[in-house]
C-alpha cells in the first residue's frame, strides 16, 4: 500500500512542474507586457485547473491513507482471531485422553477412590469404573464388590458378559469389561474378603487375565500368588466361565452354576466363588474363598503390572 501513495506524488510534482513550465517558459519567450488579455485567462484557467487537479490528488492520498489504516486494522483483527484458533487448539490438544484403567486415572492425579470414565485401548466405547485410589498404592480397578447382600448375583450369562448392580455399591463389572481392561499386558489381581466377622484376608497374584467371549472367558493367566486367604483359583486355572444359562463346565450332566447358585470359572466344582448366595444354608452355595465360606465382603481388582515385561 506504500507505493501507491508514492506514485500519486510523483504524478503531483510532474503536473506542477508542466504548470511551471506552461507558465514560465511562455513568459521566457514572449514579453510579458505584449501578454494579451486571452493569453492571461488562457493561464489562469490552467492553474485554476492545476489547482483542482492538486486538490483531487490530496483527496485520493488521503482516502489512501485511510484504506491503509482500515487495511491494517483489517489485518491486526484477522492476525488476533488466528492466534485465538491457535490458543484453542493448543488448548484442546493439552485436554488428556480417557484413561485407560483406574491406574492412569489415578497418573492424572486423582487420589481419591470413586467411579471414572476409562477407554481400555483396545476397548469400542468409554465406560465407567469404581477406582480404589488407596489401596496399597490405589489405582486398582474393581469388578467385583459385595458387602451387604444387596444386589443378587444369581444373574444369567447377558448379565455377567456386560456387568450388573450399582457401581458405588454392589456390582459384577462384566466380563467383556475386565477382559478389555486385562488387554495386552500383565496385571495383578487382589482379592480381599471378610467373613462375618469382618476379620478380613487377602489374596494376591501377580499375574491374572481371562481369554476373550470366543474363548469363553476363560481363567486365562492366574499366577504368583501371596497372601493371607488361600489360594482358591489356581483349581480353577483355563476354565471357561459358567453362568445359570451357559453351562460351560466340566460336568457332563450338571451345570455347577445351578448346583452351587453362582457363575464363576466352573470346572466339576469350586474351591472358591464370590458370586455365590448371601442367603443360604449350603456353604457350598454361599459366597466362599477356600475354607472361608458365607462371606460377608469380597471385592476383586486389577491392575496393569508394573513390569510388563513379564508378558
Ligand atoms: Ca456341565
Amino acid at each position: 500500500m506504500e507505493s501507491l501513495p508514492k506514485s500519486f506524488l510523483f504524478w503531483n510534482i510532474t503536473l506542477l512542474w508542466t504548470a511551471i513550465f506552461i507558465t514560465h517558459g511562455h513568459t521566457n519567450d514572449v514579453d510579458s507586457t505584449s501578454l494579451s488579455a486571452i493569453d492571461y485567462q488562457k493561464q489562469s484557467a490552467i492553474l485554476t485547473k492545476l489547482s483542482s487537479v492538486e486538490s483531487a490528488i490530496q483527496t485520493i492520498n488521503s482516502r489512501l491513507q485511510q484504506l491503509e489504516t482500515q487495511c491494517q486494522k483489517n489485518n491486526t483483527t484477522a492476525l488476533k482471531n488466528l492466534e485465538l484458533k491457535i490458543d484453542q487448539l493448543e488448548v484442546r490438544s493439552k485436554v488428556a485422553p480417557i484413561p485407560e484403567n483406574c491406574q492412569q486415572v489415578k497418573a492424572q492425579g486423582h487420589n481419591v477412590s470413586g467411579i471414572f470414565l476409562v477407554k481400555p485401548k483396545y476397548a469400542s466405547d468409554p465406560f465407567l469404573v469404581s477406582c480404589d485410589m488407596t489401596t496399597r498404592d490405589g489405582g486398582w480397578t474393581v469388578f467385583l464388590n459385595r458387602f451387604d447382600g444387596s444386589v443378587d448375583f444369581y444373574e444369567n450369562w447377558a448379565s455377567y458378559q456386560h456387568g450388573f448392580g450399582n457401581l458405588a455399591g454392589e456390582f459384577w463389572l462384566g466380563l467383556e469389561k475386565i477382559y478389555q481392561l486385562c488387554g495386552y499386558q500383565v496385571n495383578e489381581l487382589l482379592v480381599e474378603v471378610a467373613g462375618s466377622d469382618n476379620k478380613a484376608a487377602f489374596a494376591h497374584y501377580n499375574q491374572f487375565g481371562i481369554g476373550s467371549s470366543l474363548e469363553g472367558y476363560h481363567l486365562k493367566t492366574v499366577n504368583g500368588f501371596s497372601g493371607s486367604a488361600s489360594n482358591p483359583l489356581v483349581y480353577h486355572a483355563g476354565a471357561k466361565f459358567t453362568t445359570k444359562d451357559r453351562d460351560q463346565d466340566s460336568l457332563p450332566k450338571a451345570n455347577a452354576a445351578v448346583t452351587y447358585k453362582g457363575a464363576w470359572w466352573h470346572r466339576d466344582g469350586h474351591y472358591g466363588q464370590l458370586t455365590g448366595l448371601y442367603k443360604t444354608a449350603n456353604q457350598y452355595q454361599s459366597p466362599r474363598w477356600g475354607e472361608r465360606y458365607h462371606l460377608k465382603k469380597a471385592r476383586m481388582m486389577i491392575r496393569p503390572q508394573s513390569d510388563n515385561t513379564l508378558l
